[in-house]
């Protein structure tokens, strides 16, 4: 038997850490041989909700749950963890100014930064999923010095999810045929999903869909808003695609990328593509299931230059943000 990997999950009780931990520990994250020891974290207001769901997961009698360590202590949650998924925030509320957003969200970053730095294993990954998730992955980074910065995330899978599905159902094919979907930028309504390098069955997205109109106008807003329109239809925000998405980030990262195709996750920028150094956005990336890569030389034209400028511009304001608040 495998040793167990330690995995933390913040905002445990919350709407996707009830599909998240299903998730992990049946095996679809890292594989069904490979036991998996829990740590799960909540603010004290969650605990109650949390023994609940500690009581499912036992319910479950999952063989590849080593253990379940439930906490509101951050200090005693991020010990020796290999894997920290950062979900619990504290989302926009109606009226809220994004500067009171990453006010409060940068207090909860910094202090989980910084525990991570002090208690995590000397391998820690961190997968920031609580929005504004690039900018508290900023913060968390910038928190804990100790720990490199190619071992920290921030999660836009979802929204690269989106897109295939989009240009799936328009060209009328199995959402498996779609490929090197590249979500650019924040994982926000200014993000760009990539459909000019996008293959649909191996050739360009744009030779399959021939009405580039409808790519560059609904595609682009209907992946932008698609939060939105499922929060207006389920009357809460996506969790289960988002749950998803996280086991399809942590997979993707180690697990080698296929052949010729590339993922989506924001990683700090090393000034890849012209974008600012050290800011946390999403490019193409490449696993060789230890180590990722910026893929290199994926082309550019007018259009998509003119949209990764506005979402890089809104993280640079996000940044700067924070970097006036003290946060970094
Ligand atoms: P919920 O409100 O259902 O759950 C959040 C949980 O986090 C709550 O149980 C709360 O008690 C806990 N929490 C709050 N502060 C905490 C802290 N300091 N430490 C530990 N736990 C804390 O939200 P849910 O629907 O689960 O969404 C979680 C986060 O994911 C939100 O910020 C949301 O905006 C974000 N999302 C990010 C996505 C992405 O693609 N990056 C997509 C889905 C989702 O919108």
């Amino acid at each position: 038997m495998k040793s167990p990997i330690t995995v933390a999950v913040t905002g445990a009780a919350g709407q996707i850490g009830y599909s998240l931990l299903f998730r992990i520990a049946s095996g679809s994250m890292f594989g069904p041989d490979q036991p998996v020891a829990l740590r799960l974290i909540e603010i004290e207001p969650g605990m109650a909700a949390l023994g609940g769901v500690v009581m499912e997961i036992d319910d479950c009698a999952f063989p590849l749950v080593h253990s379940i360590t439930p906490t509101s202590d951050i200090n005693e949650g991020f010990k020796g963890v290999n894997w920290a998924l950062l979900v619990g925030s504290v989302p926009r509320k109606a009226g809220m100014e994004r500067k009171d957003l990453l006010n409060i969200n940068g207090k909860i970053f910094t202090g989980q930064g910084q525990a991570i730095a002090k208690n995590a294993a000397s391998d820690v990954r961190v997968l920031v999923v609580g929005n504004p998730c690039n900018t508290n992955c900023l913060i968390a980074m910038n928190n804990a010095k100790d720990v490199p910065a190619d071992r920290w995330f921030a999660m836009t899978r979802l929204d690269e999810n989106r897109a295939k599905s989009q240009l799936a159902a328009k060209a009328g094919v199995h959402v498996s045929e779609v490929s090197n979907v590249a979500i650019w930028g924040n994982h926000s309504a200014t993000q760009y999903p990539d459909f000019y390098n996008a293959k649909i069955g191996g050739k360009a997205a744009t030779d399959v869909i021939k009405d580039e109109a409808w790519l560059q106008g609904e595609f682009i807003s209907t992946v932008q808003q698609r939060g939105a329109a499922i929060i207006k239809a389920r009357g809460s925000s996506s969790a289960a695609s988002a749950a998803n998405a996280v086991v399809d980030t942590v997979r993707s990262l180690t697990t080698p990328t296929p052949a010729g195709d590339w993922t989506s996750v924001a990683v700090c920028s090393d000034g890849s593509y012209g974008v600012e150094k050290d800011i946390i956005t999403s490019f193409p990336i490449r696993s060789n299931g230890s180590k990722w890569e910026i893929v290199q030389g994926v082309p550019v034209n007018e259009f998509s230059q003119g949209k990764i400028n506005a979402t890089i511009q809104e993280l640079k304001e996000e940044r700067d943000a924070v970097k006036e608040l003290g946060l970094i």
